[in-house]
């Protein structure tokens, strides 16, 4: 039986006499409908202005937006993003910056289809799947058009692409501040940096947008690329732990971590 604990008829935890509202069995799956549903208000006192606790929904702060607007679940929306970068080189010179005195680096970033933001090529995580698998197969969608793959030569770029994803390193996981989150749906990535030093590798890729991403390019890792949604946040995670260029500005010239 699903839901059987959380639904009996005794009291809420900590409370003598807040009951829940009583659901039959047959009412309980999410494809039945139920008008009548009327479920009981009720947030204990004692977590009030607890640090680990949200902040009360009062009536200035109430919510605008409920519904999943077009987000297919309730609570977070799984993606994983692909943070993939190298030093950016003149000739075979790693390029330093000017102000900064740090190594530049350039990520691939796609633009989307909708909105054309430029982005993360990432997407969401299927059932059942590994945040990294699917940072690595939007990776492939996006940025290499793999759901025209066919022959073999493409099957070349997708050994090209395993021996990239080889190391990755997870740089953020948690919110993303998407214009399609509401109250009750929202998005949450894993961001995956995977770093290719020399240029080898992502030089043997054969760049083609496909799927949702019209376009792909590299682009300097920088404080000023406007990036969709917070993307830039994570690319600046990336620049911080390999001490690499991000701002001229004067605040970020040190080299504090
Ligand atoms: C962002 O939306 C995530 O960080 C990820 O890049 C993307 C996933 O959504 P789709 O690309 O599938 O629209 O919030
Ligand atoms: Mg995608
Ligand atoms: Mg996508």
């Amino acid at each position: 039986k699903i839901h059987s604990v959380c639904r009996k008829p005794v009291p809420y935890p900590k409370t003598e006499n807040v009951f829940r509202f009583q659901i039959p069995d047959h009412k309980v799956s999410w494809t039945v409908d139920h008008p009548e549903y009327k479920p009981v208000e009720y947030t204990n006192p004692g977590i009030q202005g607890q640090v680990w606790a949200d902040h009360e929904i009062t009536p200035e702060n109430r919510p605008e937006f409920t519904g999943r607007g077009t987000l297919g679940r309730w609570g977070p929306n799984h993606a994983a993003d692909p943070i993939v970068t190298r030093w950016m080189r003149n000739g075979s010179e790693v390029m330093l910056h000017p102000v900064s005195s740090k190594y530049r680096l350039e990520f691939l970033a796609i633009q989307r289809r909708e909105g054309k933001a430029w982005a993360l090529p990432g997407g969401m995580v299927d059932k059942g799947e590994q945040a990294l698998d699917a940072a690595q197969r939007e990776f492939c969608e996006e940025t290499l058009n793999s759901k025209s793959w066919k022959s073999a030569a493409q099957s070349q770029q997708k050994h090209i692409v395993s021996q990239l994803f080889a190391w990755s390193q997870p740089v953020y996981h948690g919110y993303i501040d998407d214009a399609r989150n509401t109250d009750n749906a929202w998005m949450e990535t894993v961001a995956f940096h995977v770093h290719d030093p020399s240029g080898y590798l992502t030089n043997k890729l054969n760049l083609h947008a496909g799927d949702d991403a019209v376009n792909v390019k590299w682009t300097p890792v920088d404080k000023n690329t406007t990036l969709f949604a917070n993307h830039n946040d994570l690319i600046h995670k990336v620049a911080q732990y390999m001490n690499a260029h991000w701002s001229s500005d004067p605040r970020y010239l040190t080299n504090k971590l």
